[in-house]
């Protein structure tokens, strides 16, 4: 474990802001209510056998009819900022054309009511949640027209909140977009295609170059950047075979992204194993991808393993970071969180670095880490100790960075609410806030109550 006393001296910028995110789709609810259009993710979550034991999202944690008391709960944390989405289904029904006023004034709202809690909100404009009919019309970001209704979405958005919202996320993880919804099928819209992933890849990077000139044109004021999970890809065992499995893993995971956004390029090895399937790239694609931002969003979580394994169609490695299904343990002095995702605080230290060191040093915002842990509401009191220790440590890595040159301007917890974990449904609790889903009770845990004390006090 990391000493989380060897970096407390080191003081974190003036500036250097906490706060907690959510996304729409995660804890509004309200799925059919005041115009919203159906998304991918209600289609996806009503089929059967895809989401764990049935779970759907249609009341999530009520969170629509409830910001009021979230804005509250938030307030009372100390929180300095929150990251929420906005969902384009409640802002243009179809995806395209008309827009819903009552979905704009959902946020609309939203954003005032953090505002007069002195909360600053930072928006991110797609976490997954596609409009059904831009799917079904064209594919979803499988087609390169989506990027273009994505910007004008976005012009909509910034027009109405802009004058309040200053910080903007263009889009959430557009690796696990492309990989979970479009290769693994796992996720929304279930596709199991490497082309398809490839052009949901690519296309969300052009929406994002897209979105942040659109953004700049509206608003010259607002701060854009774009989130991206990073997670750093180990060899499993010391051999060849596997170092380069290692190195090829992150690539695909890591370096697809941040080398189109920062080098204007892909991974050549990447391009040239995937070359069957790699989507068109017209001229000035790769410039406009690189369009300047003002930050990166890091989401970081945990590493992952890669083994070589000559069987595996193109991609020749095995990834994995899930040891274990459905606990949370400990086994050969690793501990593990309750998605079977190891603790290892190293992580945070290294995509940081890589960032430093590889892209430029970007300003950052760390705009998710946290962990899932079994929870368990006695007597009105949430003991996580465990999610502290994983907080502690990880922070501890922030601290460190910010210390040796990273450029980091604040920290945003995974999750403000436990909500809907996409997949693994609600089985899996992320929020600093308990929430009891048969009557929506929210509870600080005491990682609320810890997380409110290092705002307070700025050190570990
Ligand atoms: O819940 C998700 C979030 O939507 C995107 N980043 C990872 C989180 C935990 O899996």
């Amino acid at each position: 474990m990391t000493d989380i006393n060897a970096f407390a001296p080191i003081t974190l910028p003036e500036d250097f802001i906490f706060g907690a995110a959510t996304s729409a789709f995660q804890i509004e609810g309200a799925v059919n209510e005041d115009g919203r259009g159906p998304s991918i993710w209600d289609e996806f979550t009503a089929k059967k056998g895809r989401i764990r034991s049935g779970h759907n999202a249609v009341t999530a944690c009520d969170h629509y009819h409830r910001f009021e008391t979230d804005v509250d709960l938030m307030k009372r944390m100390r929180l300095q900022a929150y990251r929420f989405s906005v969902a384009w289904p409640r802002i243009m029904p179809t995806g395209t054309g008309s827009v819903n006023m009552a979905g704009l004034d959902f946020y609309s709202r939203l954003t005032d009511s953090l505002l007069e809690a002195g909360i600053e909100p930072f928006a991110t404009l797609f976490h997954w949640d596609m409009p059904l009919s831009i799917y079904q019309n064209n594919g979803g970001f499988i087609s390169r027209d989506t990027c273009d209704y994505f910007a004008d979405y976005v012009e909509v958005v910034v027009k109405v909140l802009g004058d309040r919202i200053k910080n903007w996320i263009t889009l959430n993880e557009p690796f696990e977009h492309a990989c979970f919804g479009h290769l693994l099928g796992n996720h929304a819209p279930g596709h199991h295609r490497m082309g398809h992933f490839l052009k949901a890849m690519h296309h969300q990077l052009l929406a994002h170059g897209k979105a942040v000139e659109r953004i700049r044109s509206i608003s010259d004021e607002s701060k854009v950047g774009i989130t991206l999970s990073l997670t750093p890809i180990l060899p499993s065992s010391d051999s060849a075979n596997d170092k380069w499995a290692a190195e090829f893993g992150n690539q695909l995971l890591n370096h697809i992204t941040l080398s189109a956004l920062y080098k204007g390029r892909y991974p050549e090895e990447l391009q040239q194993r995937l070359r069957w399937f790699w989507p068109k790239i017209e001229d000035g694609d790769m410039a406009l991808i690189g369009t300047p931002s003002d930050f990166v969003g890091v989401n970081h979580y945990n590493c992952e393993y890669a083994s070589h394994r000559w069987y595996i169609p193109f991609l020749k490695s095995w990834i994995s970071g899930a040891n274990a299904a459905d606990a949370e343990y400990e086994q050969g002095g690793k501990w593990y969180t309750a998605m079977g995702w190891e603790v290892n605080p190293w992580g945070m230290y290294e995509v940081l670095r890589m960032l430093r060191e590889d892209y430029g040093n970007p300003e950052v915002y760390i705009t998710e880490n946290g962990a899932a842990f079994e929870d368990t509401l006695v007597n009105g009191e949430v003991n996580d100790s465990k999610r502290i220790e994983y907080f502690q440590g990880y922070f501890a890595e922030v601290i460190h960075a910010c210390g040796i040159g990273s450029k980091i301007k604040g920290y945003f917890a995974w999750s403000l609410l436990d909500n809907f974990e996409w997949a693994e449904g609600y089985e899996k609790r992320f929020g600093l806030i308990h929430v009891d889903y048969e009557t929506q009770k929210r509870t600080l845990k005491d990682s609320a109550l810890w997380y409110s004390w290092l705002i307070k006090h700025r050190t570990l």
